[in-house]
């Protein structure tokens, strides 16, 4: 039976099944160019883009040139057709500063990326941005630029494959087999992540990743001798990489050889250690720093196209070269075949093709809505009175059986986040249902991590640590919110709640800091009800990251209606309605909603409580809902919530007030801490007679 149907749908491969041959070809080429001239065509793209831009970052390309023509022309598997093709190789350029190599290897092979982008470089709305955006061109897997960080992905895009290989792949129907290639610079490996990542990397034994040194001694500073002396290779090998050392970068042969052995790795990642010199080619700023960051200028320009024999026009690609980058037609060959490959195989297969085809989709099992509405609803009966960590552990346990996509841990945290759950595998071992990271003290590589996972398709990664450690993880969770990568951040112990740990342990900025980056879902539940809505909204989120944020400590059950359960998902909604227009609005989230409620119950019946679970899902809501539970003409309004204050004076105006915390925390237990910092029933009781 033709199964082709589902494919279709799942990875558009209708291009792969036409006739390779049918797509028109330039006049076939009278002469066969040199691969340094096919490097060349790399090197003068991004000249002349940065040229036009006036800004942007020629020495890299420029040096990395030779190495990536080897890889594109012989190695990877990919088809510029159709960027999304399941099984395609990941390229991934972590220094993202080069990013005009990726757009030229991009338009070269045949990706839809007109020179007219190129022209275009750094431009509004064009799809070559200054770094290389997943979410602006077609080809590009990842958002890089800040250094380390697409190294990490990379990681996380090779654990990926591994997993889906030992899940789906049958004896004859190696269905998931594809590489990851990454680039990285000086600047990458002197980054802290890279360390993390890599030491993961090795403990896995990533065999298809291979990461590619650019050994060119230069920083943006200078010659990095005074300040990365270490050496990187014996770094790589004691994490247990199969390390290439010494290759020289401009030599195609070299650069092959070193592929080649790549590929025999049977057990370890491979780190190929290139020798080459940034902004190659330029007689005045070859070897140097200026070639880093700044257009090489008109003079320096025409003297490298003198000293590289590159007679053409800015952006002119001779013909013959243009013909021998084209990747589009062996591209339709390659996921045609993989094409054939997949089809045999859900014939024999069925029901895991099915189940490939849904993952790669993104979509949720059918019934999963209407049995975490069952989980919910039962809760809402049942009323658990347990710390929101551990609503967030049956939340995962109700909710991981129905989705074999959810794979997720802790950063050595394991028992205080609450993220192992029954069905939890180690993704060390071999086990088809691995699923669980044991990601050791890397809150930021955990989080890159995630987001490659996220990125690559096929997973709805979960990463913890406790939440005053988010600000190691912070700039991964920024390029979460950047990419719209369905990534799940859990964050335990969210207040000085947590006690005797101290202030270091004691978050206070981080909630309001964590809801200002854009496009970032945060949600502080207050009860097990609040923390499975929370997970479940974050499960269904398909285009952006969630930041689910639970105490250490027990919270009270609240007693809900069902149009008030319905609610919990608008991100803010009245858990207890006052008699008549209310007079006062109480504003609480997590576990202060509580003290919220006993609050009202004495300052009387004319107080409204307002849960807000998440802000950045209320402010979403249309207006006729926000003014439903915060009306204008309500200005007594107070927020609780054991944080910063100012973030909540937009919700509570210059009338009202905010019970909050405006300084580090305190090491004592809880039971002296709250009411040291105001955390009472009597002190918002107070709060709230001060503004009448
Ligand atoms: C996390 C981070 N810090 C700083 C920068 C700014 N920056 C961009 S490139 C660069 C130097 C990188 O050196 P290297 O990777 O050796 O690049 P090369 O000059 O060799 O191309 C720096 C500091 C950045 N992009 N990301
Ligand atoms: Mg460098």
């Amino acid at each position: 039976m033709f199964r082709g149907d589902r494919l279709r749908v799942g990875w558009d491969n209708r291009r792969a099944r036409s006739s390779p041959g049918a797509s028109p070809n330039p006049t076939p080429p009278m002469t066969t160019p040199s691969r340094r001239d096919l490097a060349n065509a790399i090197r003068f793209l991004a000249i002349d883009a940065v040229e036009a831009a006036k800004s942007g970052h020629p020495g890299m390309p420029m040096g990395m040139a030779d190495i990536a023509e080897v890889l594109w022309n012989d190695y990877l598997n990919h088809n510029p057709n159709n960027p999304t093709w399941f099984n395609r190789d990941r390229f991934v350029l972590s220094n993202g500063h080069g990013s005009m190599l990726q757009y030229a290897l991009l338009h070269l092979s045949g990706y839809d990326l007109p020179l007219e982008d190129l022209k275009r470089f750094r431009q509004l709305e064009s799809k070559t941005p200054g770094h290389p955006e997943n979410f602006m061109t077609p080809g590009v897997e990842t958002t890089t630029g800040p250094l380390g960080q697409g190294f990490a992905n990379a990681v996380g895009m090779a654990l990926a494959e591994k997993l889906l290989a030992q899940r789906f792949n049958r004896p004859e129907y190696a269905v998931v087999d594809h590489r990851t290639w990454v680039f990285m610079g000086d600047g990458c490996l002197m980054e802290g992540i890279s360390h993390e990542a890599a030491s993961l990397a090795g403990t896995w034994g990533l065999n298809k990743l291979v990461a590619f040194w650019d050994d060119n001694h230069i920083s943006i500073d200078g010659n990095v001798e005074g300040w990365f002396t270490d050496d990187t290779p014996a770094r790589f090998e004691a994490y247990g990489w199969n390390v290439i050392r010494a290759v020289d970068g401009h030599d195609a042969g070299a650069i092959k050889a070193a592929i080649e052995s790549a590929l025999q790795s049977q057990d370890k990642p491979t780190l190929v250690c290139c020798r080459t010199t940034i902004g190659f080619g330029s007689p005045g700023k070859a070897g140097k720093e200026s070639s880093h960051g700044a257009p090489l200028g008109k003079d320096e320009v025409a003297a490298t196209r003198a000293a590289l024999n590159w007679p053409h026009a800015p952006f002119e690609i001779p013909d013959d070269i243009r013909l021998a980058w084209r990747a589009r037609d062996a591209g339709l060959v390659r996921e045609h075949q993989w094409g054939q490959l997949f089809d045999a195989y859900a014939e024999r297969y069925p029901e895991i093709a099915d189940e490939l085809v849904r993952r790669s989709r993104g979509e949720l099992p059918e019934g999963f809505a209407a049995d975490a509405d069952a989980y919910i609803a039962k809760l809402q009966s049942d009323g658990p009175v347990v710390a929101s960590r551990k609503a967030s552990q049956m939340a995962i346990e109700a909710f991981a059986p129905l989705l074999p996509e959810l794979v997720g841990g802790s950063a050595d945290l394991a028992h205080s986040n609450l993220t192992l759950w029954k069905g939890s595998k180690s993704v060390a071992s071999d086990d088809a249902d691995a699923n669980y990271v044991y990601y050791g003290v890397r809150e930021f590589a955990m989080t890159a991590i995630s987001n490659g996972l996220a990125l690559h398709g096929c997973f709805i990664p979960y990463d913890a640590t406790f939440l005053v450690f988010s600000d190691y993880a912070r700039n991964a969770v920024r390029m979460s919110a950047l990419m719209g990568a369905r990534a799940i951040h859990v964050y335990t112990h969210d207040s000085i709640g947590l006690g005797e740990d101290g202030p270091t342990h004691q978050p206070v900025e981080h909630l309001a800091s964590l809801r200002y980056i854009p496009h970032n879902d945060v949600w502080r539940p207050c009860d097990a009800v609040e923390s499975a809505v929370a997970w479940r909204a974050a499960i269904e989120r398909r285009d952006g990251p969630s930041c689910l944020v639970f105490s250490r400590q027990n919270l009270a059950h609240q007693p809900r209606t069902d149009a008030q359960l319905h609610d919990i998902k608008r991100g803010g909604y009245i858990l207890r309605e006052s008699v008549g227009t209310p007079s006062l609005v109480l504003i609480a989230t997590g576990s202060e909603v509580g003290i919220a409620m006993q609050a009202a119950g004495q300052l009387g019946d004319g107080v409204r409580v307002v849960s807000m679970p998440s802000t950045d899902v209320f402010d979403r809501q249309d207006a006729a809902y926000r003014e439903s539970v915060l009306p204008n003409a309500c200005r007594k309004r107070i927020a609780i919530e054991a944080g910063v204050t100012d973030f909540w004076r937009k919700y509570v105006g210059l009338d009202g007030a905010v019970v909050g915390i405006d300084s580090f925390g305190a090491s004592a237990p809880i039971e002296a801490l709250m009411p040291h910092f105001g955390f009472t029933v009597d002190n918002v009781v107070a709060t709230a007679r001060s503004l009448v």
